[in-house]
């Protein structure tokens, strides 16, 4: 990663300067920039215009760019009359999350503001987010789209509204208690007081890194301040299919971050392991096949259903620790032994501690699913330990 400070202003190089005590209500305000040429100048003019001077405030860019924006940004500055700092990333490590970590972890004063680099947020809001969090005593403002006077008018087309508000929904239903009061938790711009800031929030992290915020380590006080989210100034979007997909992983993963969301999550997914299963054994036994054996195969049917989406929606992060085939096998001899032990297991409760059939069953299946997820948890998706 390289570092150019290009303006030393009031604050100076945040390198110099982070280990000073910050002054009172100084602001860093990060962005992530992805070849976002076109509207580096509109972005620093529009900051030097909202933030007063009474409010020492010092730009970082964070830059994944393949493009000119990093000398486009360096020239700009020397325009500005704060500091600004490029930090362009060769290795653009957790694309946009990661860089707005990075931005966090240059920032040195008591206030970061993160903002999108495309003049979609208003810098004019800069000093109202500070102002509001030092007001409330807050550690994290949030910009929302989503309370009164806020709007959400630079979504381009009704399309990309219904898919933010589907989204904001989904996330909201997910986490009710964590994201109460915070109306978008997806907004990409807000404040946080730097005391705020733990080592948890500066991990590798997901791609929303607000919801991050809020859903892990949610600062004492929370409070929002309506924007008007801009039409783009100038360049493409960014946000695509994939990065759906990365936002949709993002959210399952903060969702099984407790073993009780995880094992709920496992269960959900043995469940819709049950079409598979009945589609197999009727094709089976419509070619012909003996109920029997074609019981056996349509249950592998439901074993490789239940591991794909194990393997991608739950454990997606911990399959490093081993080789897929041996996770394929270990996860198939679980899921077979669970079938093999529930018999003898509903004979023990039935004939040793004299309970009726049905309850025994039931006990049986609850056990022998705990088994199984607890089993898959450790001989499946647990780092190996080390011989030493
Ligand atoms: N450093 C870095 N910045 C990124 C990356 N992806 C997007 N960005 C920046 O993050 C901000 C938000 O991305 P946008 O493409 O504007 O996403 P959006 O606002 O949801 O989409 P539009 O409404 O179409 O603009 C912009 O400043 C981008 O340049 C990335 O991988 N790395
Ligand atoms: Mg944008």
């Amino acid at each position: 990663m390289s570092q150019e400070s290009v303006v030393p202003g009031e604050l100076g190089d945040p390198a110099a300067y982070a280990a000073d005590v910050p002054e009172p209500g100084a602001v860093t305000i990060v962005v992530p920039t992805f070849n976002e040429s076109a509207n580096i100048r509109e972005l620093l003019h529009q900051i030097t215009e909202s933030v007063p001077s009474r409010l020492p405030c010092e730009v970082v860019f964070v830059d994944d760019s393949t493009d000119d924006t990093p000398e486009v940004i360096q020239k700009a500055a020397q325009d500005c009359p704060f500091p600004v700092t490029v930090l362009h990333r060769e290795e653009p490590v957790g694309g946009l999350g990661g860089a707005v970590v990075e931005g966090m972890k240059a920032a040195g004063s008591d206030w970061i503001v993160v903002m999108d680099g495309d003049c979609q947020h208003p810098p004019s809001l800069v000093p109202e987010l500070v102002a509001t969090g030092e007001r409330a005593n807050a550690g994290l403002v949030v910009a929302s789209r989503y309370i009164k006077g806020g709007s959400r008018a630079g979504l381009a087309g009704s399309y990309r509204v219904a898919v933010s508000r589907a989204a904001t929904w989904l996330t909201k239903s997910l986490f009710p208690r964590k994201l109460h009061g915070i109306s978008d938790p997806m907004s990409g711009f807000f404040a946080i007081r730097r005391s705020a800031v733990t080592a948890e929030i500066l991990q590798p992290l997901g791609y929303k890194i607000l919801l991050e915020l809020a859903v892990r380590s949610r600062p004492r006080a929370v409070t929002e301040v309506p924007f008007v989210f801009q039409d783009r100034f100038a360049g493409e979007s960014k946000s695509t299919a994939q990065e759906g997909l990365r936002f949709l992983r993002h959210l399952a993963g903060l969702r099984t971050a407790s073993p009780l969301a995880r094992m709920i999550v496992f269960g959900l997914i043995g469940l819709t392991g049950f079409v598979p299963n009945l589609a197999g054994l009727w094709a089976l036994t419509e070619a012909g096949m003996h109920y029997l054996p074609a019981e056996i195969l349509a249950n592998q049917l439901g074993v490789v259903w239940n591991f794909l989406l194990i393997e991608k929606v739950l454990f997606r992060e911990r399959r490093r620790f081993r080789h897929w085939a041996d996770r394929t096998v270990r996860f198939a001899l679980l899921a077979n032994a669970d079938l093999v032990l529930r018999i003898p297991l509903i004979a023990l409760l039935v004939g040793t501690f004299g309970m009726a059939a049905l309850p025994a069953t039931a006990l049986a299946l609850v056990i022998t699913f705990v088994l199984r997820f607890a089993g898959t948890e450790a001989l499946v998706y647990l780092p190996r330990r080390s011989r030493t």
